[in-house]
């Protein structure tokens, strides 16, 4: 389910599968998912971009470090300093990424509806928060 690939390893294989054309996806052409993901989401700062996304279930959400210091995404209340900034659905498990590095990429895939928000593990206190509302399968 949960699937880390070192960011040139990925530009590598979507060069090769995708051919040139598919290279720039991580350049200018910035906020496209790659071809496995089906939303982005960056992880500036100490912000998710967007913070909110809806999607519907089945679909893969791509999450891209762009920035110069590590993120997680982290949805186990466990691992909270609120309890609130960790919310999944009845049933479902928490994830956490680890540690995603600088230019590191992570992808989540959402089988079960419902609202998910997740945090940084360093940057919960700085209110790197971000909610995805997965829908019903249209
Ligand atoms: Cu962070």
């Amino acid at each position: 389910m949960v699937r880390r690939l070192a960011l040139s390893a990925v530009l590598a294989a979507i060069c090769l599968l995708g051919g040139p054309s598919s290279c720039g996806l991580f350049g200018p052409a910035h906020g496209r998912p790659d071809s496995q993901a089906d939303a982005v989401i960056d992880m500036s700062f100490h912000n998710y971009k967007p913070s909110t996304l809806t999607i519907y279930a089945g679909q893969t959400v791509e999450w891209r470090n762009i920035s110069l210091v590590p993120h997680s995404v982290t949805n186990d209340p466990a691992l909270a300093l609120y309890t609130q900034d960790a919310r999944r659905p009845d049933g479902v498990a928490p994830f956490n990424s680890g540690k995603v590095k600088a230019g590191d990429i992570i992808l989540f895939r959402f089988p079960t509806p419902g609202v998910y928000r997740y945090f940084c593990i360093y940057h919960e206190k700085q209110r790197m928060v971000g909610e995805i509302t997965v829908l019903p399968p249209p």
